[in-house]
C-alpha cells in the first residue's frame, strides 16, 4: 500500500443481474393433439455481495473499477425446466467498509472478516406458463418476463479496524514503530516518509493461557498537530480511522528539539484535538510511549515529565524505535491489553454470517396515486409497476390475471379514493390502462362514489375489451 493506492472513500455502481424469462410451452405426447402448459420459470438473477476480507486493504480497486454486475438468470424451457440462477458477483473489500446510500444514511457495517453484504439482489425469474394454470385457466397463454432491475448508486467508506491506534505529533516515530512491532509480517512495508495514509501492522504478541497466539493489529495513522479536528494537516481526514481502535497509544517524542514542544504539550495537543473530533474517544484505554529514548537528551527529558504524566494516571514506557529499547515491554503490555478487552478482528459467529440484505427501498411502500395534470391517474408502486413490466398484457388471459392481482392489492380502491371514476386514464410504469373497476369488489361508500360518476362516462364502457369468461381472477380493465 503507498500514498497513491489508499483510498478510504468511493461511490459504486451496483445492479443485480436480471430475472430470467418465463416461457410459453405446451406439452408434446404421441397419443395427445394438444398437451397441458409446461413452460418452465425463469432463473433469478445473481446478487452484488460485498465480502469483508482481511487481505483487501483499500478500496482502490472499486474505485477504478466501480461498476458492479451479477449474471442474468436463463430463460426456462419446455417440459416444466427452470432457468439457471445467474451468476453472483461476489467483490472482496476491506474489513471495516461502511455502505452508505447516496444520502449518507448507513446500510450495512462490514466490521468483521467474512461478512457479507447482498447490496443488490437479482431480479426474480418470470414464471412460465405451466404457473399460471388453474382449475380455470387450464390453458394459460401467457409467461412473465425475468423481473428488470434498476442500478443503484452507493457510497462505500473505508473505517480501518486496529486494536490499536498509534497518534501523535509528525515524526514522534509512530511508524518507526510500527515497522520494528510488526516487521516479521509481510503486510508492512517500508515507507520512509512521513505518512501519508492510515496504515495496518499485525503484531504478534505472545500466547493467550490456552496456547493460542495474540495478534494486535496496529493502526499508523498520519501525524496529528494544533487544529487536526479542523481539517489542518494530514491527520484530519484520517482521524476516523483511530474511531474503532479499543486502545490509543500515544507517541511522544522526547528527543525533539524544536522550541515551545516538550512531551506533555504535545500530548495536550493531541488529546485536544481528538476530544473536538469525537468526546469519546478519550474514554479509550490509552497508553503512552516516550519514543527515541537512544537519545541521550531524551532520556533526560523522559525522566522529567514521567512524573507529570503518572500524576495524570497515565501508563508511561520508555522505547525507542531505532534502537529496540522497550519495545518487548510494549509488545507484551499491548498484547495483555488486547486479550483482555477482545481482538478487533474476532472470529465472526453464525449469525453474523448471515449476510445483509439491501432491498431496493419502495418494495413494501404504499400504493400512491397521484393525479397527472392532462387528468389521467398515475399509480406509484414499485411492486405493482414490476408486475405490469413482467407481464405480457397484450394477451388478455395475462390482462385479466394481472387486473385481478391489482384488485387484491388494492390498486382499484386507491384509484377509486383517489377520485379515479370509469374510463379515466390510467398509467402504470409506462403502460396506460382505462380505467374499468368492477362495482362489487369495491366498499360501499367507494362502490356510491364510483356510481355517483356513472351517468356521464358510461358511454365509455365500450373500452373494457378484455374478454369475459371463467378466469378466477376475473377482471375487466382494457390496456389502452
Ligand atoms: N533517534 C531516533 N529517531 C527516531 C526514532 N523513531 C523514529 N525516529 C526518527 O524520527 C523520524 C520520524 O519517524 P517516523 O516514524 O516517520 O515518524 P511518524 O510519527 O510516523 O511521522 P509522521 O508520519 O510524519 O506523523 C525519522 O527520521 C525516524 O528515523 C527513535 O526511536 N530514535
Ligand atoms: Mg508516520
Amino acid at each position: 500500500m503507498n500514498a497513491a493506492s489508499f483510498v478510504d472513500e468511493c461511490t459504486v455502481h451496483v445492479r443485480g443481474g436480471d430475472g430470467g424469462s418465463g416461457i410459453v410451452a405446451f406439452r408434446r405426447e404421441a397419443h395427445v393433439p394438444r398437451g397441458g402448459p409446461d413452460g418452465g420459470d425463469g432463473g433469478d438473477g445473481g446478487d452484488v455481495v460485498l465480502v469483508a476480507d482481511p487481505n483487501v486493504t483499500s478500496l482502490v480497486d472499486l474505485h477504478r473499477a466501480p461498476h458492479l454486475r451479477a449474471g442474468r438468470g436463463g430463460d426456462g424451457g419446455g417440459k416444466g425446466r427452470t432457468g439457471a440462477r445467474g451468476d453472483d458477483r461476489l467483490v472482496p473489500v476491506p474489513v471495516g467498509t461502511i455502505v452508505r446510500a447516496t444520502d449518507g444514511t448507513a446500510l450495512a457495517d462490514l466490521s468483521a472478516p467474512g461478512r457479507r453484504a447482498v447490496v443488490a439482489p437479482g431480479g426474480r425469474g418470470g414464471r412460465g406458463n405451466r404457473s399460471f394454470a388453474t382449475r380455470f385457466r387450464r390453458v394459460p397463454t401467457f409467461a412473465e418476463r425475468g423481473e428488470r432491475v434498476d442500478e443503484t448508486l452507493l457510497r462505500l467508506e473505508l473505517r480501518l479496524i486496529a486494536d490499536v491506534g498509534l497518534v501523535g505529533f509528525p515524526s514522534a516515530g509512530k511508524s518507526s514503530l510500527v515497522r520494528r512491532l510488526s516487521a516479521a509480517t509481510p503486510r508492512v512495508e517500508a515507507w520512509p516518509f512521513t505518512t501519508l495514509t492510515p496504515h495496518l501492522g499485525v503484531m504478534r504478541a505472545g500466547d493467550r493461557a490456552d496456547g493460542s497466539p495474540i495478534d494486535v493489529v496496529l493502526a499508523d495513522v498520519p501525524g496529528l498537530v494544533e487544529g487536526a479536528a479542523d481539517g489542518k494537516g494530514l491527520g484530519s481526514r484520517f482521524l476516523r480511522h483511530v474511531a474503532r481502535c479499543r486502545v490509543l497509544l500515544h507517541v511522544l517524542d522526547a528527543g525533539t528539539a524544536e522550541p515551545g514542544r516538550d512531551p506533555v504539550h504535545d500530548l495536550d495537543v493531541v488529546l485536544r484535538e481528538l476530544e473536538r473530533h469525537d468526546p469519546g474517544l478519550l474514554g479509550r484505554t490509552q497508553l503512552v510511549v516516550l519514543n527515541k529514548v537512544d537519545l541521550p537528551d531524551a532520556v533526560t527529558m523522559a525522566g522529567l515529565v514521567r512524573p507529570a504524566l503518572e500524576a495524570r494516571g497515565l501508563e508511561v514506557l520508555e522505547v525507542s524505535a531505532v534502537s529496540g529499547a522497550g519495545l518487548d515491554a510494549l509488545r507484551y503490555r499491548l498484547g495483555a491489553l488486547i486479550d483482555t478487552l477482545g481482538a478487533a478482528h474476532a472470529a465472526v459467529d453464525d449469525v453474523d454470517r448471515e449476510p445483509v440484505v439491501l432491498r431496493p427501498a419502495g418494495h413494501a411502500a404504499p400504493i400512491g396515486v397521484e393525479r397527472d395534470a392532462d387528468g389521467g391517474y398515475h399509480v406509484r408502486s414499485p411492486r405493482v409497476e414490476r408486475w405490469v413490466a413482467m407481464l405480457p398484457i397484450d394477451d388478455p388471459g395475462a390482462a385479466r390475471y394481472l387486473q385481478g392481482r391489482m384488485r387484491r392489492a388494492g390498486v382499484e380502491r386507491a384509484l377509486v379514493a383517489a377520485g379515479a371514476r370509469r374510463g379515466d386514464v390510467v398509467l402504470i410504469g409506462d403502460v396506460e390502462f382505462a380505467f374499468d373497476p368492477d362495482p362489487q369488489d369495491l366498499p360501499p361508500e367507494e362502490r356510491e362514489a364510483l356510481l355517483a360518476g356513472e351517468a356521464d362516462t358510461a358511454d365509455l364502457d365500450g373500452l373494457d375489451v378484455a374478454p369475459e369468461g371463467a378466469d378466477a381472477d376475473g377482471g375487466r380493465w382494457a390496456s389502452a
